[in-house]
């Protein structure tokens, strides 16, 4: 748990589900409520991880062995859950992050066949174990994903690259994880228009606001 006042809410799911846009929107939400909020992250949030962010999706190289991908991630996690995290939940801030040790699981430990129990190996040891208050996970179907990525029309990094099969198994990784901890996880349909999905993320943490 986060500490006395503040609240960590992650937001998990695959590429172009709205994670981004969902943290912004709750933040100006919150915001608006009184409530201080930061809003961050990963891989990134401090510049150390943010170094790390760039070494991760722009490989130099030949790309990381998953061992070696697992242990970049838990590293510029542990900089960001020391150095901006911890610090704003000790606060009394909510903390909004666009990603965290789920994504891991997900990605590292399901699709990247590492396996749940290496992910919170490293977890535990890089930073304490620290768990979000509550994961807002976002679903959408597999084309409904890809038609909002060709809108946006980004380069593809060195994972949003990986294989359609990769991706399903990421999905599949979380959608486990949820059902596994129904009270940790909100999963949210995140198909209609961000306003619509902003009111389900909102009565889905209400029993977490002041
Ligand atoms: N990764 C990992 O492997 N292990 C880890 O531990 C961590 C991460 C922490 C990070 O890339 C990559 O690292 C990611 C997982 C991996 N790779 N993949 N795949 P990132 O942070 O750069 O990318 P991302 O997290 O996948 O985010 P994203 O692609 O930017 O998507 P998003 O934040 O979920 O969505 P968005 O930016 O809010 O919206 C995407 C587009 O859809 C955009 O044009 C919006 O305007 C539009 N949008 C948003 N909401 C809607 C609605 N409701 N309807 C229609 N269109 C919408």
């Amino acid at each position: 748990m986060s500490g006395m006042c503040g609240r960590f809410i992650a937001f998990e799911g695959g590429e172009g589900a709205g994670k981004s846009t969902q943290a912004r929107l709750l933040a100006e939400t919150l915001r608006a409520r009184g409530l201080t909020v930061v809003v961050t992250r990963e891989p990134g949030g401090t510049p150390g991880a943010e170094a790390i962010r760039n070494l991760l999706l722009n490989p130099p190289g030949e790309g990381w062995p998953p061992q070696a991908e697992a242990l970049l991630f838990a590293a510029a996690r542990a900089d960001h859950v020391a150095h901006l995290i911890r610090p704003a939940l000790a606060r009394g801030d909510w903390v909004i992050c666009d990603r965290f040790v789920d994504s891991s699981r997900a990605y590292q430990g399901g699709a990247g066949n590492l396996g749940d129990h290496a992910i919170a190996a490293l977890h535990a040891f890089g930073s304490d174990g620290l768990r979000p208050d509550r994961v807002i996970l976002l679903e959408a179907d597999e084309a409904a994903l890809a038609e909002r990525l060709v809108v946006r029309g980004a380069e593809a990094d060195a994972i949003e690259g990986r294989p359609a099969a990769y991706h399903r198994a990421v999905a599949a990784a979380f959608r486990a994880m949820a059902e596994a901890d129904a009270a940790g996880f909100a999963r949210i349909d995140a198909v209609g228009s961000p306003e619509e999905i902003q009111a389900r993320i909102l009565t889905a943490i209400a029993d977490l606001l002041p």
